[in-house]
């Protein structure tokens, strides 16, 4: 099948480039505006040195990686599908049941557009978020796990510029160019989506964004999954099996502070972790709480004409929409979304299809929980038993959507304002604590060493020792 990759090619790739001349060429244009793109705002720490990665070589599930060291600009970044499902059919909407589409119908043009242009946006954005962080690595194992989610991130930004290249003409060469235009936190050009407007220094804030804000990508790749789209479909399927490494660094990387927080806690007479030198378990739930706040806010809003659009139109579907649900047209029916009237919060019902956002949102909330209650045994696992993580509401610290307006308790009720500024550094990260964590990144570059703060990990990366030479100086 098409499953194996063309490396000869300038492009690596699984699409037969080589047969639209146009498009190659269009892509060849775009390649060295990339590389300038990575050299100036990707990875500035061991940007020439060869880091132990793994590259696709065939989209085959399982065993689709090989790994070998290699400078982070020679990678080989490439355009790769999954192969087509046999007769697939139109999973959501007006037009369930018939076949996809393999052009974009002129009608859905612009929504198309957006939607990928949106979804490109992000995976540039982290990358310069996340540029200097190897500066303060707690281990050269984590370094070499930034690069390849880093590498990674620049590929998916590939697999978007291909479909606004090859399916959107002078338009999506445009926008293809305006990825590499804006900049995460820039006041003039910022990219679109707010967390990927923070800034992250610390790698508490990069597990936290690698748990919760790569896991919105998840549930996001798998909603387009569903898309009647068909070559978007096959771009995210690929997509999400690299995915599943970024979401392991991120729940393994804070699982692996918090094992540290209570080793330093029992050695401590008063139990306390940041005498030690280690990240204490309260201040952990802050950054929990932010970030899980700022990426719920990636869902949209709980009530949107825009999502019933992308739903009806099949553009969009829910998390596994064509496996777990029944009723794909979902007209006639609503759904409670707890709603502010006269300073009040009261359950509201809304059609259902206006609540796709809100759909996602909750697959994506429980997928959370679960990775809550693997923590939690981890904690009780080192002895703790009088601590537990948990996750705020998701009306809790949101920007988004309708209670951005509002303020609500970690529980979710609503509360004053009054009441909220007297307990918000209870809640979320303060100046102190941020200063207190980057005290704490000091750069740890020795091969087979860890910072005081975090544990090593279990696992070396395909089978190789933590202590073996990730990045080779
Ligand atoms: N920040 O009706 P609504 C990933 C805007 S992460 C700023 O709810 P819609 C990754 C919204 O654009 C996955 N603005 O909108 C992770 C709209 O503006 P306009 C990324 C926001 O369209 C880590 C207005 O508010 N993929 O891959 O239903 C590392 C009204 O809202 C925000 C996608 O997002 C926000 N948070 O929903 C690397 C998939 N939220 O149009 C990578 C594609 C909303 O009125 N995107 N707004 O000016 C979408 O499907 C939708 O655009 C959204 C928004 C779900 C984001
Ligand atoms: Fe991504
Ligand atoms: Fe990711």
């Amino acid at each position: 099948m098409m499953s194996s990759i063309n490396y000869d090619e300038r492009i690596p790739n699984n699409v037969d480039l080589s047969s639209d001349r146009r498009l190659q060429k269009a892509l060849e244009r775009w390649q060295p505006a990339f590389l300038d793109w990575w050299q100036s705002v990707g990875p500035q720490v061991f940007k020439n040195n060869d880091i132990f990665l793994r590259t696709a070589i065939s989209t085959d599930p399982g065993g689709w990686a090989q790994f070998g060291h290699v400078k982070m600009p020679d990678y080989r970044w490439g355009i790769f599908l999954a192969d087509p499902e046999k007769d697939r059919r139109i999973a959501c909407g007006e037009d369930a049941g018939k076949p996809v589409w393999n052009e974009v119908p002129g009608e859905y043009r612009n929504m198309l557009k957006r939607i990928i242009v949106v979804q490109a946006d992000t995976e540039p954005a982290s990358v310069e978020q996340q540029r200097w962080l190897a500066d303060c690595a707690p281990s050269m194992m984590d370094a070499r796990n930034l690069f390849q989610v880093n590498v990674e991130e620049g590929r998916h930004l590939w697999a978007m510029v291909y479909l606004l290249q090859a399916y959107f003409g002078r338009d999506g060469r445009d926008e293809a160019d305006e990825l590499l235009a804006r900049r995460s936190g820039d006041d003039d050009k910022p990219r679109i989506l707010d967390a990927f407007n923070q800034p992250c220094t610390d790698w508490l804030t990069f597990f936290s964004f690698a748990m919760f804000t790569d896991r919105d990508g998840k549930y996001q790749l798998g909603s387009l999954a569903e898309s009647a789209f068909d070559p978007l479909s096959r771009t995210c399927r690929f997509m999400l099996t690299e995915e599943a490494h970024h979401l392991s660094v991120g729940e393994m990387g804070l699982e692996r502070v918090m094992r540290r927080a209570c080793q330093l806690m029992q050695q401590d007479s008063n139990q306390d972790a940041r005498a030690l030198g280690g990240v204490d378990l309260p201040t952990i739930q802050k950054w929990i709480n932010h970030w899980y706040g700022y990426s719920l806010d990636l869902f949209g809003a709980e009530v949107s004409t825009n999502a019933a659009d992308y739903f009806a139109s099949g553009i969009k579907g829910r998390w596994r929409e064509s496996k777990d649900y029944d009723d794909h047209n979902c007209l006639g029916t609503t759904r409670v979304v707890p709603t502010v009237e006269d300073g009040m919060l009261i359950d509201k019902d809304y059609e259902l299809r206006n609540c796709m956002n809100e759909e996602l949102r909750d697959s994506y909330a429980k997928d959370c929980h679960r990775v809550l209650r693997k923590w939690n045994r981890a904690v009780r696992d080192e002895g703790i038993t009088d601590f537990e993580f948990s996750l705020p509401s998701t009306r809790f610290f949101r920007r988004q959507g309708q209670y951005a307006n509002h303020h609500f308790d970690r529980d979710g009720k609503l509360i004053d304002q009054a009441t909220w500024d007297a307990k918000k550094d209870d809640w979320l990260p303060t100046d102190d604590d941020r200063a207190y964590v980057q005290s704490l990144m000091t750069p740890v570059h020795e091969q087979g060493k860890v910072a005081n703060w975090i544990a090593a990990p279990r696992r070396g990366i395909n089978g190789k020792p933590f202590d073996f030479e990730y990045v080779r100086r």
